[in-house]
């Protein structure tokens, strides 16, 4: 299809229309000379992630056929290792083309993919990319290029770590559009950019994260880095702003911009230089990922001029001691409940993240969470989670020594955040966390008094037959869903992605 002098990457992102990682490759790559196809390999669609049908994947083989190129990247996270062995084993039966896998999953588990790939890229994957696409082209073995591990004559090697980019502002941003982007999903292969489509630009202002709680992947990831430069890494404001100013004319429905690094941490004249230009030149009302610990007045106050009017913050837990510590998140009660009202002065929506299904969660950790909601004051959302045991987190190995988890439950292995990731009703769990999780779920729905929730939590019968409560719950999120719905359709921002990722009733997360 192409024809071009320079040899061409092929990128496969799987079931990541948005994957950054590889849109961040394909632009390092443009700007070095070499041209990089992207295919979407599917969509992600929460909580109801089906495997590839065998029509998708012999147009992934077609399409792949015509794009002749000298080297195909693989980029996955942990819930999609089964499908990315599956179709690797299918290309190398096809292709000459080496494959390389890179992204969160290789990064952390290495050792998972070179037994199906030729090569493994840990970490950031710009430069060991480049290296790696020069060599092949001058025919040199790529032996010895550090980040990647090889299967060299059935011997593997593991190259050391290059350190980390320190500069993130040298880097091109990430690619869109084009006419080298397929999509393909519904057994149809489209020659699209699918994410130009949504009406929420997503940008990464940060890697690293300040904080190393235990069931994330910064845990695991701050290890890995151990000596190789400062791990938490943000870019210039001007950077930042530009970008946003790029994707623009990308983007053409765009009504709202996410901070979507792993928190927002900066600098106060970070802030504040960030605050004026963001007015000046971009003005789309924006939301971020904020660790209570970082919540200030002044920062905050400063934001919201600029247009911030929503933050999403990780509550977790809302017991007094313990269940915090399990996560590694201690800020206090107290200081969320200052934060809360602080945002409500401000004008500032909150979404608080909650954990569950954690089997070190006791009643009393439970019990206190929704002491903690109903102290919170109205409106707010809750975004509930269902512990996923990604490998080799903190908490995984914790709950693996305890003998609380079987190995066969990690993901990966298993693939339980195909069903069940943002948490819904309806997935099977213990009646009393089933009955906690209804209460808590009905804390943020102003239309339902207080007293009637503490009445509720008092009666033991309902504990132990929790089927009403969670019809109760359910309608009651049924409502505050479509409302949300409504607003978002006057917004402009509901769209086909959107509809698609989360628009299932009977998978309906809480909110
Ligand atoms: C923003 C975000 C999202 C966004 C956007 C995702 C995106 N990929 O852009 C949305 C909301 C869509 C999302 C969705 C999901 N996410 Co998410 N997400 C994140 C977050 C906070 C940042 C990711 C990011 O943009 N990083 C910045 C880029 C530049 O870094 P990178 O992706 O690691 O890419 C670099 C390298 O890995 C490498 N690389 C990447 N791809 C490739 C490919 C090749 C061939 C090579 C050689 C190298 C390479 O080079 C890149 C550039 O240096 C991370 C947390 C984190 N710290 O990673 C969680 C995180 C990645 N998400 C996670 C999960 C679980 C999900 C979901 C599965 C949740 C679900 N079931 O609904 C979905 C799956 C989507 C998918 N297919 O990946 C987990 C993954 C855990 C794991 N072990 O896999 C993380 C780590 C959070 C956590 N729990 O700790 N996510
Ligand atoms: S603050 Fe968020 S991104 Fe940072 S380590 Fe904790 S959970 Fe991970």
């Amino acid at each position: 299809m192409k024809k071009n002098k320079k040899p061409i990457l092929t990128l496969i992102s799987l079931y990541g229309i948005e994957n950054r990682g590889v849109r961040y490759i394909s632009s390092f790559l443009t700007r070095h000379g070499y041209p990089v196809n992207i295919i979407f390999f599917k969509q992600w669609v929460n909580n109801a992630i089906r495997p590839p049908s065998q029509k998708e994947v012999k147009l992934l083989m077609e399409l792949l056929s015509g794009l002749e190129s000298l080297l195909i990247g693989i980029g996955l996270g942990t819930p999609y290792l089964r499908i990315a062995t599956q179709l690797t084993k299918e290309i190398k039966r096809r292709f000459k083309a080496p494959v390389v896998w890179g992204g969160v999953h290789p990064t952390i588990s290495p050792e998972d993919g070179i037994e199906i790939a030729d090569m493994v890229c840990v970490g950031e994957g710009e430069e060991p990319l480049l290296d790696l696409m020069r060599a092949l082209e001058r025919r040199e073995s790529p032996e010895g290029i550090s980040n990647l591990w090889i299967k060299v004559k059935g011997r593997m090697q593991k190259n050391a770590l290059r350190p980390l980019i320190e500069d993130l502002d040298h880097l091109p941003f990430p690619d869109y559009g084009g006419r080298d982007k397929y999509f393909i999903e519904d057994n149809r292969l489209k020659r699209c950019d699918p994410l130009l489509k949504d009406s929420e630009y997503r940008i990464y202002p940060t890697r690293g994260c300040p904080f190393n709680c235990k069931y994330c992947n910064n845990s695991i990831l701050r290890k890995i880095y151990r000596e190789k430069g400062k791990y938490y890494r943000s870019r210039s404001p001007e950077n930042v702003i530009t970008e946003l100013e790029y994707a623009r004319n990308y983007f053409k429905c765009l009504r709202r911009i996410k901070f979507d690094g792993d928190t927002f941490f900066f600098a106060k004249e970070w802030i504040s230089r960030f605050s004026s230009l963001y007015k000046e030149r971009i003005g789309i009302p924006f939301e971020i990922l904020l660790h209570p610990d970082l919540a200030n007045r002044q920062t905050l106050s400063q934001l919201r001029k600029a247009g911030l009017i929503k933050i999403q913050v990780g509550l977790q837990s809302g017991s007094k001691k313990e269940l915090k510590e399990v996560y590694g998140r201690d800020t206090p009660n107290q200081q969320i409940l200052q934060f809360a009202h602080l945002a409500k002065d401000l004008g500032i929506e909150v979404v608080y993240d909650l954990i569950w299904d954690n089997p070190l969660s006791t009643r009393k950790d439970k019990k206190e969470m929704l002491h903690m909601l109903l102290q919170i004051p109205r409106p707010f959302k809750i975004y509930m989670y269902s512990l996923t045991h990604f490998p080799k987190t903190a908490l995984t190995n914790e709950l693996l020594d305890l003998g609380m988890i079987k190995p066969e439950e990690v993901e990966g292995r298993a693939t339980k955040s195909f069903r069940q990731f943002r948490l819904s009703l309806w997935y099977p769990r213990p009646k009393e966390e089933l009955f906690w999780i209804s209460l808590c779920s009905l804390t943020s729905k102003s239309f339902i008094p207080r007293f009637f929730i503490r009445f509720l939590s008092r009666r033991s019968l309902l504990e132990k037959k929790p089927a009403t409560l969670k019809w109760l719950a359910f309608t009651c999120d049924f409502l505050k869903a479509s409302g949300m719905a409504i607003e978002m359709l006057f917004q402009g921002e509901l769209n086909p992605i959107k509809l698609k990722q989360y628009g299932s009733l009977r998978k309906l997360i809480s909110q």
